[in-house]
C-alpha cells in the first residue's frame, strides 16, 4: 500500500499510534544548533529538545552535517519530521519536531557560522564521534590531522567542528555576543574540557587573547549521555509506517532508557532542563566514569568476542552463557573496583541495570555496528581501566581478553579481505594480513600501534603477557578460558 510522506502538511493525518509534536513548530526559534546529526543525536539530544519545545519555543535545532548530506537529503523532504521509536514492551512512537534544518558543511559554511553567530544560539551540541575531535595520542588537538590543518590554513574553516566553534566564538566575540555554551555529547572521559583544550589551542593560532578568553569565558559542561541506538533498519521503517500510517525515510528508534547529566554551570541554566528529566550534577565524572567503563566497555566486550563466537547482536550474545558470566565477573570484579566515588550497594544496581539492558531482546543491536573505531574507542573504554588496575596492583587477565578479541577481529577481518570501519583501518589491516597466529608475534605487531596503546603501557611485560596469553587462549573462534567464566 502506497502511503503519504510525513511532512508539515500530513502531520494532521498521522494515525493514533504516533504521538505528534505538542507545540506549534512554526511558532519556535532557533536557539540550540548541533554538529553531527547522526541517530544518536535524534533519538537523545533532540528528544529533550522536543519535550523542551513544549514549553519553551526557544529551543529549536539547526543541524550541522559534516561528513555526509545523506540525512539532510532524506529529511529536507519531510520537512526535518522523523519518528522515534522506543523499543521494550509495546514500541512507542513519537513525531519529533525539533530540527528546523540540517545544514550541510562545507557547502553551507556561511550559514552555519550565521547560526553560531545569532544571539539567540545558547546551546550548541556535538556528537561527531571519538575520531570528530582530531586529537593525538596525547588528547590534544592534533594540528597535523587533515581537517584541522585544512582548517587552520584557510581564511574559512569549513570542515572540522572545531573549526567551526572557534569561527563562530570570534565572531561572537566581536560583537560582543554572550558565548553559546559548548556541550560535546560524545563518549569521551572530561568530554567539556576535552573540548575546550582543543577549541583553545585551534584558537591560539589564531590570537591568543581569543585563545585565553575562550578558556576564561566560555562554558564547556561535562556530560554524560547514554541510550542505546541501533541503527535503523527495513524493519523498523516498516514498524513506524504502520503505527504512524505515513511513511518515514529515516526513523530512528532506542531503548526506553535514556539519561543525560550535564555538568551544572550557569550558562547551561538558559532551558529548564530538569522539567525534561535532564541531570544537572555538579560533579559529571562519577557518572560518567562508570558508564564509558561500565555500558560501553561492556559493549565492546560483547561486541569483539561475541563476533568470534559468531553471535550478531547484543541480546544474542548475552544468551551466549560462557560470554555472558564472563563479561558479569568481567563489569563486577575487574570494572567496578576502578570506579571511586559511588558506593557498593549503587555500582552493584547500575551493573544490575545494565545487564538487564543489555539482555533487552526487543533491541536488536547489531555488535558490528559497536565494533567500529576500535583503535579509538578501547582505550577509554578498557585501556585506562586495565592499566589503572596494573599501577594499582590488581589482576589484569580478564580485561586483557576483549583486548585480545579486537586483535583477532581484525585479523579475521584482514584474511577475509572485508572493510574495517576505523580512522586506522588501513594500518590495522596490515598488521592483520601479517599475523601468522603466532601469540607473541601477532601481539609485539599491535603494540605498535601509538595512537591506542600508550608506549609505556606497551612495553610493560606484565601487560604484554597477559595480552598475549589471552589471544592464545581465544584462538581464532572466541574461547573463553574456564577460568574466566567460560566453560561449558
Ligand atoms: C556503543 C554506544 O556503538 C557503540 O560503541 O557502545 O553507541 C552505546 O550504545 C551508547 O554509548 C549507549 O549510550
Amino acid at each position: 500500500m502506497r502511503r503519504l510522506r510525513l511532512s508539515e502538511a500530513t502531520l494532521t493525518q498521522a494515525r493514533r499510534g504516533a504521538a505528534r509534536p505538542g507545540y506549534v513548530r512554526g511558532a519556535c526559534r532557533v536557539g540550540w544548533v548541533h554538529f553531527g546529526p547522526g541517530a544518536f543525536h535524534r533519538a537523545h539530544q533532540a528528544y529533550y529538545a522536543d519535550r523542551l519545545l513544549e514549553r519553551d519555543p526557544r529551543w529549536a535545532i539547526s543541524a550541522v552535517s559534516l561528513r555526509s548530506a545523506g540525512a539532510r537529503e532524506a529529511l529536507s523532504r519531510q520537512d526535518y519530521l522523523y519518528c522515534l521509536a522506543e523499543l521494550g514492551g509495546a514500541p512507542q512512537v513519537r513525531i519529533i519536531g525539533a530540527l528546523r534544518e540540517i545544514l550541510a558543511a562545507p557547502a553551507d559554511r556561511d550559514a552555519v557560522l550565521a547560526r553560531l553567530e545569532a544571539p539567540e544560539t545558547r546551546i550548541v551540541t556535538l556528537t561527531v564521534t571519538e575520531k570528530g575531535y582530531c586529537l593525538g595520542p596525547d588528547g590534544q588537538l592534533d594540528p597535523r590531522h587533515p581537517d584541522i590543518a585544512h582548517d587552520l590554513g584557510s581564511a574559512a574553516p569549513a570542515r572540522s567542528p572545531i573549526g567551526f566553534l572557534a569561527e563562530g566564538l570570534w565572531r561572537r566575540r566581536e560583537h560582543g555576543h554572550t558565548p553559546f555554551a559548548v556541550v560535546s555529547c560524545d563518549n569521551l572521559p572530561d568530554n567539556g574540557p576535552t573540548l575546550r583544550a582543543a577549541v583553545a589551542a585551534f584558537a591560539a593560532r589564531r590570537d591568543r587573547p581569543f585563545a585565553r578568553w575562550i578558556e576564561s569565558e566560555v562554558a564547556f559542561p561535562r556530560t554524560m549521555v547514554d541510550s542505546i541506538t541501533p541503527a535503523t533498519d527495513a524493519e523498523l521503517i516498516e514498524r513506524v509506517a504502520e503505527a504512524s500510517g505515513l511513511e518515514d525515510a529515516w526513523p530512528v528508534q532506542r531503548e526506553r532508557f535514556t539519561q543525560w547529566v550535564i555538568e551544572d554551570l550557569p550558562e547551561v541554566r538558559v532551558a529548564d532542563w530538569a522539567s525534561v528529566g535532564v541531570t544537572l550534577a555538579a560533579d559529571v565524572s562519577v557518572y560518567d566514569r562508570a558508564k564509558l567503563r561500565l555500558v560501553n566497555g561492556a559493549h565492546s566486550t560483547l561486541a569483539y568476542i561475541g563476533l568470534l563466537r559468531g553471535r550478531s547482536t547484543v541480546a544474542e550474545a548475552m544468551r551466549d552463557a560462557p560470554l555472558a558470566r564472563f563479561l558479569e565477573r568481567l563489569m563486577r570484579e575487574d570494572i567496578a573496583p576502578s570506579l571511586h566515588g559511588p558506593g557498593r550497594p549503587e555500582l552493584s544496581a547500575y551493573i544490575d541495570a545494565t545487564l538487564e539492558r543489555l539482555r533487552n531482546p526487543s533491541v536488536r543491536h547489531r555488535l558490528a555496528q559497536i565494533a567500529w573505531d576500535g583503535s579509538k574507542k578501547l582505550p577509554v573504554r578498557l585501556l585506562s581501566t586495565m592499566s589503572e588496575a596494573l599501577a594499582a596492583g590488581r589482576p589484569i587477565e580478564r580485561l586483557a581478553l576483549p583486548i585480545a578479541a579486537w586483535l583477532r577481529f581484525v585479523v579475521a577481518c584482514a584474511r577475509a579481505g572485508e572493510a574495517l570501519t576505523d580512522p586506522a583501518a588501513e594500518r590495522l589491516l596490515a598488521l592483520g594480513r601479517a599475523c601468522t597466529d603466532e601469540p607473541e608475534r601477532d601481539v609485539a605487531r599491535f603494540l605498535t600501534l601509538e595512537d591506542t596503546f600508550a608506549p609505556r603501557m606497551a612495553a610493560e611485560p606484565a601487560f604484554v603477557r597477559a595480552l598475549v596469553n589471552a589471544y592464545r587462549a581465544l584462538g581464532p573462534g572466541g574461547a573463553i578460558p574456564a577460568a574466566q567464566g567460560g566453560g561449558a
